[in-house]
């Protein structure tokens, strides 16, 4: 057996909780989850709350949770609540994607890690089934050009985000309530499908819209339910490789009526253009907006669906534990 160097090395970084580190060892489920949405996604104390309730959805479902963060130049793969707590409320946490890996770790302190980051501490500790809110991916204004402030056109940004190349890279089932509804989502799935990673809507025919059940998409494939999107990851990841993406609409109560997520990104994407905001700064910055636009209620919508898909996660990765 080859066994790649570099994830032997990154393997020697790992700081498995052993909990996480024992349900491993007996193949018994595990599900990561990420942190930026606790850091960078969500106010305090929302964030901590729904960390906690993550964790606690997950472990309902009959797996153990593995929330990844940066600390010290370490991979924390499980925190403690005081941990935690600190990834919620200190000042300057990094946000830590695939190309700041390996910076956050060499400076020190805490790092919250996206989707692609998760995605790639997942694979090194052997964990397969990972749950987040939702995704990033292609940018309005991304591949085309749009007005700037002064009316003058922009070139196009070519702000894709690297969760999709991380997707096509790593082989981890990415549980989600689909792209977040503040990306060009139609982009966002072409690319997937050239980046060879199945995108598949549970127990709907049309993509869940994150903040709200409905897209207005069809969704690239989609199954009746659980037990058929298990089977089909299980398939993926043994036969073809790359990531799964997993969509689960938002739980019904708690969804935000799409004609209004609509609206309220359409004003806080063209504020964050207008305002010149960029790079890793963007998607927060859109988000926190939004909440501010909607009174809050996406941050509802937000932490209900990201505790949902703990949950299903959870159940998905118990089935792929019984193979
Ligand atoms: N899902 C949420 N809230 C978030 C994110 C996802 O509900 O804040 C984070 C994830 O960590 C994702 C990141 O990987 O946003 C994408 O950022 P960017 O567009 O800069 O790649
Ligand atoms: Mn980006």
């Amino acid at each position: 057996m080859i066994v790649d160097p570099r994830l032997s090395a990154l393997r020697a970084r790992l700081d498995v909780a052993p909990e996480v580190a024992e349900a491993l060892a007996a193949g018994r489920p595990v599900v990561a989850l990420e942190s930026t949405l606790i850091s960078h996604g969500l106010p305090h104390p929302q964030n901590v709350e729904v960390a906690a309730a993550s964790e606690a959805a997950v472990r309902e479902s009959g797996a153990v949770p593995a929330t990844v963060a940066v600390r010290d130049g370490r991979i924390l793969v499980g925190l403690e609540a005081a941990a935690l707590e600190a990834l919620a409320t200190t000042e300057g946490v990094r946000k830590v994607a695939r190309p700041t890996l390996a910076g956050a770790l060499a400076s020190g302190g805490w790092g919250a890690t996206t989707v692609s980051a998760t995605m790639l501490v997942a694979h090194a500790a052997g964990i397969r089934t990972f749950a987040t809110g939702g995704i990033g991916g292609v940018h309005p204004g991304a591949f085309e050009p749009s007005a700037g402030p002064d009316g003058r056109p922009r070139p196009p940004s070519l702000d894709v985000s690297v969760d999709l190349e991380e997707l096509a890279r790593t082989p981890v089932v990415v549980v989600c309530a689909g792209p977040k509804a503040i990306l060009d989502v139609p982009a966002t799935l072409e690319v997937l499908e050239t980046r060879g990673v199945p995108v598949v809507a549970v127990g709907t025919d049309e993509l869940p819209g994150f903040f709200s059940r409905r897209s207005g998409i069809a969704a690239p494939q989609s199954v009746p339910d659980e037990a058929a999107a298990a089977a089909l990851a299980a398939a993926h990841l043994a036969l073809v490789g790359s990531g799964v993406l997993l969509c689960i609409p938002v739980p019904a109560a708690d969804e935000l009526p799409r004609n209004e997520a609509v609206a309220a990104i359409a004003r806080a994407t063209g504020e964050a253009e207008a305002a010149g905001i960029h790079g890793p700064a963007l998607t927060p910055w859109v988000l926190r907006r939004v909440a501010d636009l909607t009174d809050g209620r996406s941050i509802r919508a937000n932490t209900s669906l990201i505790v949902n898909d703990a949950r299903v996660a959870g159940r998905l990765a118990a089935a792929l534990a019984r193979g």
